[in-house]
């Protein structure tokens, strides 16, 4: 949902649990992750593991799935690639998608 998606484009969709939705549970999720880093990419776990196929450590723990970089363009939920940190601004890109859903009309 949205014309603006690019479904081809895993970290146009921010969906840490991805159940398809964006909402409390992603909350939690990213909570759980907040403060981890991936060493500078030196973590076993780090910004470049796929972050579909690649199992979660659990809480306190890195994982792309969690993480995103900068935003591109005007659009708040438009965002850069993992950059290696989980903190505010990954909060914040989840506060902007809250409530969007990948589910077809
Ligand atoms: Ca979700
Ligand atoms: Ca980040």
């Amino acid at each position: 949902m949205g014309g603006k998606r690019d479904p081809a484009n895993f970290w146009d969709f921010f969906d840490p649990n991805l159940d398809g939705a964006i909402g409390f549970g992603d909350f939690l999720l990213l909570i759980q992750h907040f403060g981890a880093t991936d060493d500078n990419g030196q973590a076993s776990i780090n910004r470049n593991s796929d972050p579909l196929t690649t199992p979660d450590a659990g809480p306190g723990t890195y994982h792309p799935r969690f993480d995103r970089g900068a935003v591109v363009g005007p659009n708040g939920w438009d965002r850069a690639p993992p950059n290696g940190a989980i903190g505010f601004t990954d909060f914040l890109a989840l506060l902007v998608q809250f409530g969007h859903t990948c589910a077809g009309p």
